[in-house]
């Protein structure tokens, strides 16, 4: 791989709806992009950290911060040695702590490079096993149960085939017994709860065991793995674990103990691909199945987490919805919703590339990073 450098460039790009969970409202997404600029080819790895530290503790502009000030110059020392490949990029990253999402975003960058170098496509390189996967759509909480209901029956009529509604103290039991009422018993159905619960809500969490959830994701605080535990063993919806899945050994852990027995990975929140596989392996290994998360990724994200999606052990639904989910137009040619599946691109590296004239339009900042001195 032949780097030149990399550029951040940090786009915003409207929601079609308002995006509100336990812990904020999305309108908009505020994206830092990486680009890998090869010497013939280039790479894109989409950062998903949001503008506020609220879903974890990493935000865009610290994300940006930490890959000017701390990754660029691991880049360029491997670059120097003419060693710069991803899995020695990834370990040299590991000295810095923290930061899987800014660590991810640049990851992604390189391997999406040197994937293109040599045609190779993410899901081929990644061990996908299938060419589509079935999607399942993340659904905001809304200002009142008919519009949420109408909210569900839309996503119905596109085809996903799994629905997650988003959950807080004041709007659980009730969404969640209009949406089975209104669809049936057959809905694929879950919550997420994005840590807004404590172990003492235990009781009002098992009002919801009567509605048959395939899981209920994140109810406690992020690390309060035995709280999960001990949940666990109090409620019938089987707990999985988002937020606190740092990385493939939190994920052994929290299985040991006993805190989640569905896993939601999510390729930013451990460090990236790399490390997302990891997660997978070691769930399969424990006989825990996995799903693949979503931040509201543009194009570049997507891609990558489809091929992610396709590998063997991600047999549940995932949040990998199609383009006009979130955007009215995205940066890449859009993934689309084929009876409730989307395809894994085959193209080389994620296949799949930002118009550069609509990048320009929702530009707001570039920095050009080249390889220190
Ligand atoms: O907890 O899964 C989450 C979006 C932003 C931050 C956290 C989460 C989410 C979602 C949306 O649920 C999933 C998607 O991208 O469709
Ligand atoms: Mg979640």
């Amino acid at each position: 791989m032949n780097l030149r450098g990399l550029e951040l460039r940090r786009i915003a790009l409207p929601l079609v709806s308002p995006f509100r969970t336990s812990f904020g409202i999305e309108t908009a997404r505020d994206v830092l992009l990486v680009r890998a600029a090869g010497e013939t080819a280039e790479g894109w790895g989409e950062c998903v950290a949001m503008s506020e530290p609220l879903y974890s503790s990493e935000h865009v502009d610290g994300a940006a911060e930490v890959i000017r000030r701390f990754l660029l110059p691991e880049v360029t020392a491997l670059a120097k040695a003419g060693e710069l490949t991803v899995p020695r990029l990834e370990a040299a990253l590991g000295r810095i702590k923290g930061h899987p999402m800014a660590k991810a975003a640049v990851l992604t960058a390189l391997l999406d490079l040197s994937l293109r170098e040599s045609g190779t496509s993410f899901g081929a390189y990644l061990g996908a096993v299938r060419t589509t996967v079935p999607a399942g759509v993340s659904v905001g909480i809304m200002s009142s149960i008919p519009a949420l209901l109408d909210a569900v029956d839309g996503y119905r009529a596109q085809g996903y085939v799994r629905i997650k509604l988003k959950i807080e103290p004041g709007w659980d039991v009730e969404p969640v017994r209009a949406v089975r009422e209104r669809f049936g018993g057959d809905l694929l159905l879950q919550v997420d709860a994005n840590t807004a619960y404590t172990l003492a809500d235990a009781r009002q969490l098992a009002r919801l065991d009567p509605f048959d959830l395939l899981l209920i994701e994140q109810p406690l605080p992020e690390d309060d793995l035995r709280g999960h535990a001990a949940l666990a063993r109090l409620i019938r919806t089987p707990v999985c674990l988002d937020e606190s899945i740092t990385s493939a050994r939190a994920a052994a852990d929290a299985i040991a103990l006993g805190a989640t027995s569905v896993v939601n990975v999510k390729p930013g929140r451990v460090g990236g691909y790399l490390e997302a596989r990891r997660v997978h392996d070691v769930c399969a290994a424990n006989g825990v199945p996995v799903w693949c998360g979503g931040m509201l990724e543009t194009g570049i994200g997507r891609a990558a987490n489809v091929a992610l999606a396709a590998l063997p052990n991600f047999t549940l639904p995932g949040d990998t919805s199609a383009s006009d989910r979130y955007f009215a137009r995205d940066i890449t040619e859009p993934f689309v919703l084929d009876g409730g599946h989307v395809a894994v691109p085959t193209g080389p590296g994620l296949g799949v590339t930002p118009d550069q004239d609509y990048l320009t339009e929702l530009t707001t900042g570039t920095e050009w990073l080249p390889l220190l001195p």
